[in-house]
This record gives C-alpha cells, structure tokens and sequence, in this order.
C-alpha cells in the first residue's frame, strides 16, 4: 500500500523540480533515454568505482600508475615547480597522493561532486600531511570550475587523471580544456586519456566476471529513485558494455528485462522489453588526436608518456 501523500507536498515537487529532477526528467523523456553518467556517482557508487579500479578487466588505473611510476621525475621535469594541484574528480584522493613526493605542491585542493566521499578522504590526509594546506571543494565541475581565489591562476596544476575526460564527448571535452585552460593562465594541466585498443581488451574492463561494473551502472536507478522520486526496480534492467569503434566509444547501458512503466511525480515513462537507457560514454583517444586536441584548446609544450603496452597515456601541457 502506498502512503498517502500531503497534496501540497504533491504540488510543490511537481511545480518547482530541482535542476537535476530537471534534467533527470528530460533525459528520460529522450528518444533513446538516457542519464547523465555523473549520477552513478553517490556514496555507494563512488565506492563501487574505488573497487572497479581493483579489478583485474580494469586496466586504466594500473596502466597509469605505472606511467607515474616509470616516468614520475620526467613529468615533474616537464612541469617545473607546482604550487597548487588542483585535483578534478579527486574521489579518495589516492592518485593525487603519489604525485606528492615528485610534485611537491604545497596546496592541495581536491574537487569532486560527492563532497560527503571527499570530506572522509580529506580527514586522512591531513593527518597524513600535516604541512600540505588543503582545500577541498564539492562542486559539479562539469557545470561550474569555481576555486578558491587565493590561489593565483599561475600557480595552478590542473590534474585530470583517470580518462574521466574521456566521459566527456568530444564537444564538451574540449570546451573543459578550453575551461581548465582559462582558470590556470601560465599554469599547467596534467591529464590521463584511455587509448584506443581491441574491443577484446577493453569490453571485459567494462563487463567484467565479478558484476562489479554491473552493479556500478545498476545502482545508478537507486541513485536517480532518491533524487527524482521515481520507482524504477532495479532487478528489471541489465547492464550493457559495448565499443562503439566507429565512435571510438565504450558505451554503457540499462537494458529493459520485460516492458515496464517507470512513474516519478508529475511524470512517467514506458519502456518496451529490450529498449534501453544509455548511461556513459568512456571515449577511447590515439596519441595524436588528443595532443591535436590539447593544442586547438590553446595549450603549449604537449608531451604525453605511455605504460608498457600502449593502453593509456598521461599528457602534461602548459595553460
Ligand atoms: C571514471 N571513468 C573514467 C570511468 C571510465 O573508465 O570511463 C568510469 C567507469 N565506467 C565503468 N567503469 C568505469
């Protein structure tokens, strides 16, 4: 039985949505629906990717860790002397962390959206490192790049490891370079791009034996049910990986086990047995087409370091 619900709670959900119920709305009203990627991503989600980057499919975080590893000191050469990393997407923080010893920044601002994930990261830092000075800001950096202004533009490091850029489409990935760019005149950009590679390599690093990836992409409807206040039952949908090689994509779905009705207030939607929900592009770059990138977005001095096979790379350029 449902619980009866105040008719003026009722109105006031229907009449003034939030920006995400907004655009959650939208996306699921499109032909094909779909949901912003940056929803898989609460507290349990944000966890679930920590334990992808573990698995043995996934690659990317090993691929480069190992570049950091191998040619730390050349990066740092390349960078020159950094006084403010500024860490988008920083998650736990953990990859900003090795950079410490080569980088040696003496300000630390971390940026992630899922600012409850961030604090806890946070707290152990600063018993970690007590002289480093941290400012962690819980912000949708996709929409809005707003940092602390007493850290001078020149100062600032961007880091964007992890391929999160390759999230982005093309459009949009270069407007952020353009952005990053604009909010660090004179400073620099670190940043780790998936490449191109056999579907057989990279469709296991997206479905992978365990489910965890599956789970990841699952529990993105819980995710949007507490934001929307819809009832989407997670045991209905699937989860589909597939590279998309003309587009140069890995590409994430929810796939309809039977035909269902999916309601939130003021809205519903329909979905045949099959149709699907797309929840991610992962897009994988050559060398040359991101550095072409990284200099039409207005970047000088582009070097990019790989790991052993060829699978990731990590591009330093100045703003
Ligand atoms: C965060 N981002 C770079 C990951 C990726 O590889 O595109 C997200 C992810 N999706 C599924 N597995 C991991």
């Amino acid at each position: 039985l449902l619980a009866p619900v105040a008719p003026e709670f009722l109105a006031r959900q229907v009449q003034h949505p939030s920006a995400e119920q907004i655009e959650l709305r939208d996306g699921l009203m499109d032909s094909p629906a779909r949901i912003d990627p940056k929803f898989l991503y609460d507290a349990l989600g944000s966890s679930l990717f920590t334990a992808i980057t573990q698995l043995p499919e996934y690659y990317p975080t090993r691929c480069e860790a190992e570049i950091f590893q191998r040619h730390g000191g050349d990066i740092a050469r390349h960078i020159g002397p950094v006084q403010a990393l500024v860490d988008l997407g920083a998650g736990d923080c953990v990859k900003a962390e090795r950079l410490f010893s080569s980088l040696r920044p003496s300000h630390y601002v971390p940026v992630d959206i899922s600012a409850d994930y961030l604090q806890a990261a946070v707290r152990r830092l600063k018993l970690s490192y007590p002289g480093l000075s941290i400012t962690a800001v819980g912000q949708d950096f996709s929409r809005v790049l707003a940092l602390p202004a007493d850290i001078p533009a020149e100062q600032r490091l961007f880091f964007y490891p992890g391929s999160s850029i390759g999230n982005l489409g093309p459009d949009s990935a270069y407007a952020m370079l353009q952005r990053i760019r604009a909010a660090s005149p004179g400073g620099g950009l670190l940043v780790g791009v998936d490449r191109v590679k056999p579907r057989q390599v990279l469709e296991p690093a997206y479905d992978d034996a365990l489910h965890l990836t599956a789970a990841f992409n699952l529990n993105l409807l819980r995710h949007v049910n507490i934001v929307l206040d819809s009832d989407f039952d997670v045991s209905d949908w699937r989860h589909v990986a597939i590279f998309n090689s003309a587009r140069s994509r890995i590409e994430m779905h929810l796939e309809a086990q039977r035909a269902l009705r999916v309601t939130w207030p003021g809205g519903k939607r329909e979905f045949s047995h099959g149709e699907r929900i797309h929840t991610e592009n992962s897009y994988k770059y050559t060398p040359q087409a991101f550095s072409d990138m990284l200099q039409s977005a207005g970047y000088r001095d582009v070097a990019h370091w790989s790991d052993s096979r060829g699978w990731f790379s990590v591009f330093s350029a100045r703003a």
